[in-house]
């Protein structure tokens, strides 16, 4: 009987301690048998340039065929020198567009930008006429980009809606005049599309320093030095800059990555190998 008593009492007292585990896993908020969620990370994600997918591998295998079948082309009408090669997903649809540096020849360097349109690379801008000529297309743009360093292509976060964008400052200029062009890109029925957002040229008597002319476009149509100034007001208000930086290499980088067919393949492979 007092055996019979005493596991009575050891199984009450165990199923007592089971329900207590119980209301302790619910009240800390714990689903009992299930594992806790990892806690989540306090900082916030890094920001990447196609946070939606990777780019597929065809991409540079057809950029890379292109820039092996016309190499000597390429490098021809830009003076001879291709200074520069990455690529950048400029449009943010996940597919890379290819950005070449020309040789330049005044403050800046030429911007030429490729995109793959029904699977072969098409000119969609260009600083030189012979590029535009021979690789443009049906989709080529009358906007052109002057820059000195790939880290010019910005990713911006529209401040409203929260959008990642590509934007650029295009800038060129010689002892008397300059020009800055803030140029905005985005994807349409999925090719690279260049949108003049805002323009301002001056021209400076080189003996005097003064400003004997200028000019200031918003959207493409003139306005005044006032509009202009509070329209890129504006534009700092409504987005802001992520602090990504676009990648890419030029040909200072390595010894190695001379003006021979076999030097700038070895560069645009290593450029290649840094696009995300
Ligand atoms: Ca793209």
């Amino acid at each position: 009987m007092k055996k019979t008593l005493a596991l009575m009492l050891l199984v009450f007292s165990m199923l007592l301690s089971l329900c207590a585990c119980e209301e302790h896993a619910v009240q800390s908020g714990e689903t009992p048998g299930v594992p806790l969620s990892p806690i989540p990370a306090a900082s916030e994600p890094e920001v990447s340039p196609s946070p939606e997918a990777s780019p597929s591998f065809d991409e540079k295998e057809i950029y890379r065929s292109f820039l092996s079948e016309n190499y000597e082309k390429l490098s021809a009408a830009c003076f001879g020198v291709i200074s520069g090669i990455g690529l950048i997903d400029l449009d943010m649809d996940s597919k890379l567009e290819m950005v070449l540096f020309d040789a330049g020849a005044s403050a800046s360097m030429g911007v030429q930008l490729f995109d793959i349109i029904d699977g072969g690379v098409e000119c969609i801008s260009s600083n030189m006429v012979d590029v535009a000529e021979q690789f443009g297309g049906e989709h080529l743009s009358d906007v052109q980009v002057s820059a000195n360093y790939f880290e010019d292509f910005r990713l911006m976060r529209d401040a409203e809606t929260g959008e990642l964008f590509y934007q650029i400052v295009s800038f060129n200029g010689a002892v008397d005049f300059r020009f800055y062009e803030t140029i905005r890109f985005s994807s349409s029925d999925g090719v690279l599309t260049l949108t003049p957002v805002a323009y301002c040229y001056e021209e400076t008597n080189i003996d005097t320093d003064e400003i004997v002319f200028t000019e200031y476009k918003l959207n493409g149509s003139v306005c005044t030095a006032e509009e202009y100034n509070t329209a890129m007001e504006q534009l700092a208000l409504c987005a802001e800059d992520t602090g990504y930086d676009a990648k890419g290499l030029f040909r200072w980088s390595e010894p190695d990555y001379n003006d021979s067919f076999e030097g700038f393949m070895l560069m645009a492979d290593a450029a290649f190998a840094l696009a995300e």
